[in-house]
C-alpha cells in the first residue's frame, strides 16, 4: 500500500485507499437465482468533476450542487469536451429504492470497474474505497441501507497519473512512451488514459450465510474429467451441501465455513477452441432439505501445460494465432461495450484467430465468459504496462505492492475460466523511462536490471502460489534485458523491425527477426510468442512497391513475420498488433491521436491486412 509521503506528491495528499473486498475475499460473478437477487445500477447517474477536491468537506456525497448526466458504464473523455483530458476526481450519484422482500438478506454492492481509485458513500457513510482501475470489489452495505426510502450511493473516481500507481503516471511533465516528444495527456503507455466507472454497478442481495467463493481446478486422468473444487462461505457455515454437474453428485460437508469435493466426470468432453464445452457446476447449502444458498458456474474441463518449447492443451501442443487488444470505441471509450465485444468475437472467428491478450488490463467478466462459451484462448494480463527500474526504490516497492494486491484480485475474478491460459505480469518493462535523455552509467543501469530481477521473481511466486495451474509470462520490449524473462514459463515479446526499427526494409527485418527468434530458443529452450508485431496503416493509403503506413506495407510485414515463425516450428504462437485502431495520446508520432496499427479500423472494417490473415489462418 502506498504511503504518505510518496502519494504527497500527486495532487492529492490522501494515502491510496487499501483495498477492501468484502464480506468475505471471493469475486463471483452476480447471479440472480432462488437465493439470490441483483438490481443492476446501470443508466444515467449524476456528475460533476472536483478539480479543487472540495466534495468531501461540501458532503457532495449527499447532493451534488450542479450535477450534469452521464451514463454508467462508461468513459467521462468523450461524453463532455471539458472531461476529455481531465485527470482528477469526480463524483458519481445515483438514488435507489429497495424492494422489500430483501430485507433480512445481506446487501452487497459491487462495482465493476472505477479507474483508477474510488470511495464509496451509502447515504452519507463512506463504505470502502478501492484503487486498481480494472478489476471489481464488493462492499456488504446492509447496515447503511433505508428500507422506507430511498438510497443514495456517491462513488468518487479520481485518475491523477501518480508515479506509485499501476500503472505507473510519467514523472511531473514527463511522458513520452513513443520514444518522441512527450504526448498529451502524459502517460508512460500509448493508449488513452480513459476514466469513469467503466463496468455495472450492482446490489445484490444474499442469503445471511451464503456462498462466498468457489475455486475449480481440473485435470485429465485417460477418458475422464476431474474437477476438483474449494467452496468458501460467510457466516462460518458448518452444515453440508452439494455439489452437481450433470448427474454427477457430492455431498460437502463444510469444516469453518470451507468445503472440498472432487467429482469424476466419465467420458468428459475436453474444452478447447474446436469444442469449447461447458459444464454448469452448481454449489448449495442445504441444511436438511431446506436450500439456504445456492451457485452456478459454468466451467470447462481441460488443462494447459508447458513441456519444452510446447504449450500444451489437454496434452496437445496448441500454436496461438490472434492479436494484442484493447478495450477502446468511440464515445463509449473503455466503458463496457457489449455490441462491440460481440462483433470483436464475431471478427476472431471470421479471421480464423485463436486468441488475444487482453493488452494491457484486465477485460470485462462479460467479456471473460464470452471467451469460454466461443473457445477463444486468452492471455490475461495486468495493468503492469510502463514500469521502469531505474525510479527510487521507494516506487519500486510501492509498485510490487500494488501489482501484487491487482493479481490477487484478477485471479479471484478469473481463475475458473478455462479460456484464461496464461497470466502475464508486465508488459515492456522498462531499465529507464523512455522520456530520460541521459542514458544510465552502466553500474545505474546494472542496478535497474537487477531491481526488476527482484521484483519479476516476487510476482511470480505471489502468482504461482495463488494459482499453480496456468503458466506465468511476462511481455518483454525490444532491447529489453533478457533475464527478466529467465524466471517465466513462457517466452513473450514484442518486435517492430521494419516499423520504428528497420523502416522500410523489411528484408532485413525478417533476418534480424529470425536471428532473435533463434537464439532465444536456444537461450531458453521454451514456447516463444511473438505478442505484438505491426506497423500503423492508414486506411484507404495504398503504395505499389510497398511503403510504410499503406496498406500494402502492413500485409507485407506481417507476410514476413509469419513466413519466419512458419519456418520456425519451436514457436508456440503470434499475435498481431493490434486487433482494431485505437484512441491514444496525442503527438508528433500519433496521427489524430489514433494509433493506427489495427487490421480492423476502430468501427471495425476490414484493412487488406485482415482479408490477409483470414487466408493465412482459415486457408480460405
Ligand atoms: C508496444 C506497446 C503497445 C503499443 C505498441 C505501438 O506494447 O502498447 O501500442 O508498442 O507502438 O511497445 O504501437
Amino acid at each position: 500500500m502506498a504511503g504518505t509521503s510518496v502519494a504527497a506528491q500527486g495532487r492529492s495528499d490522501s494515502p491510496q485507499p487499501r483495498n477492501s473486498t468484502s464480506p468475505g475475499q471471493g469475486l463471483l460473478y452476480p447471479q440472480r437465482n432462488e437465493t439470490r437477487d441483483l438490481i443492476d445500477l446501470s443508466g444515467l447517474w449524476q456528475f460533476q468533476m472536483d478539480p479543487q477536491g472540495e466534495g468531501e468537506a461540501q458532503r457532495w456525497f449527499r447532493k451534488l450542487p450542479a450535477p450534469r448526466m452521464i451514463p454508467v458504464p462508461c468513459s467521462w473523455n468523450d461524453l463532455f469536451d471539458d472531461a476529455h483530458t481531465y485527470l482528477g476526481l469526480a463524483w458519481y450519484r445515483t438514488e435507489v429504492w429497495l424492494p422489500s422482500g430483501w430485507r433480512g438478506r445481506r446487501v452487497i454492492l459491487r462495482v465493476g470497474s472505477a479507474t483508477y481509485a474510488a470511495k464509496v458513500w451509502v447515504n452519507g457513510t463512506v463504505v470502502t474505497e478501492h484503487h486498481g482501475g480494472n478489476l471489481p470489489f464488493a462492499v456488504e452495505i446492509t447496515e447503511q441501507l433505508a428500507w422506507d426510502r430511498t438510497n443514495v450511493v456517491a462513488i468518487t473516481v479520481e485518475n491523477e497519473p501518480r508515479p506509485e500507481r499501476v500503472p505507473p503516471g510519467p514523472p511531473p511533465g514527463g511522458g513520452g512512451v513513443l520514444g518522441v516528444a512527450a504526448g498529451f495527456p502524459g502517460t508512460t503507455y500509448d493508449f488513452f488514459p480513459y476514466a469513469g466507472l467503466h463496468r455495472q454497478v450492482w446490489l445484490c442481495a444474499v442469503p445471511t450465510v451464503h456462498i462466498d467463493d468457489i475455486t475449480v481446478v481440473t485435470t485429465i486422468e485417460g477418458g475422464d474429467g476431474i474437477v476438483s473444487l474449494k467452496v468458501a462461505t460467510v457466516g462460518g457455515y458448518a452444515g453440508t451441501g452439494k455439489a452437481r454437474l450433470d448427474d454427477i453428485e457430492a455431498d460437502l460437508g463444510f469444516r469453518a465455513g470451507t468445503a472440498e469435493a472432487i467429482l469424476r466426470v466419465p467420458g468428459a468432453r475436453f474444452w478447447s477452441p474446436r469444442d469449447p464445452h461447458l459444464y454448469t457446476l452448481t454449489v448449495t447449502l442445504t441444511d436438511g432439505v431446506q436450500i439456504s444458498d445456492t451457485y452456478s458456474l459454468d466451467i470447462g474441463i481441460r488443462t494447459i501445460a508447458v513441456r519444452g518449447d510446447q504449450i500444451l492443451l489437454n496434452g496437445q501442443p496448441i500454436k496461438l494465432t490472434g492479436f494484442g487488444k484493447h478495450e477502446d470505441f468511440a464515445l463509449t471509450g473503455r466503458g463496457l461495450n457489449l455490441p462491440m465485444w460481440i462483433r470483436d468475437y464475431e471478427l476472431l472467428r471470421w479471421i480464423g484467430a485463436n486468441s488475444y491478450r487482453t493488452s494491457h488490463y484486465p477485460y470485462p467478466e462479460e467479456v471473460m465468459q464470452l471467451a469460454d462459451q466461443r473457445g477463444v484462448l486468452v492471455i490475461n494480463e495486468i495493468p503492469a504496462v510502463g514500469l521502469n527500474f531505474a525510479d527510487t526504490e521507494d516506487l519500486t516497492r510501492l509498485r510490487l505492492a500494488e501489482t501484487r494486491s491487482q493479481f490477487r484480485e484478477l485471479i479471484a475474478r478469473d481463475k475458473n475460466h478455462p479460456s484464461t491460459i496464461m497470466w502475464c505480469v508486465a508488459n515492456e518493462p522498462l531499465v529507464r523511462p523512455p522520456d530520460k535523455d541521459a542514458p544510465l552509467s552502466q553500474p545505474q543501469e546494472q542496478k535497474a536490471i537487477e531491481a526488476g530481477t527482484r521484483f519479476f521473481q516476487h510476482v511470480y511466486d505471489e502468482v504461482n502460489r495463488l494459482d499453480g495451474t496456468r503458466p506465468v509470462t511476462l511481455v518483454g520490449v525490444g532491447g529489453g534485458p533478457r533475464e527478466w524473462h529467465e524466471r517465466f514459463d513462457v517466452i513473450c515479446i514484442n518486435r517492430y523491425y521494419g516499423w520504428y526499427a528497420l523502416g522500410g526494409r523489411l528484408d532485413q527485418a525478417a533476418q534480424v527477426l529470425a536471428r532473435e527468434l533463434d537464439e532465444l530458443h536456444q537461450a531458453f529452450g521454451k514456447p516463444i510468442i511473438v505478442t505484438e508485431f505491426g506497423t500503423d496503416t492508414l486506411p484507404g493509403t495504398h503504395s505499389l512497391p510497398p511503403e510504410m503506413w499503406t496498406e500494402e506495407y502492413q500485409v507485407e510485414f506481417l507476410r514476413r513475420y509469419l513466413d519466419v515463425a512458419a519456418q520456425r516450428p519451436f514457436m508456440a504462437g503470434m499475435q498481431v498488433w493490434a486487433f482494431a485502431d485505437f484512441r491514444t495520446v496525442q503527438g508528433v508520432g500519433r496521427a489524430g491521436g489514433m494509433n493506427f496499427k489495427g487490421v480492423f479500423t476502430r468501427d471495425r472494417r476490414p484493412k487488406m491486412a485482415a482479408h490477409f490473415l483470414r487466408k493465412q489462418w482459415t486457408g480460405m
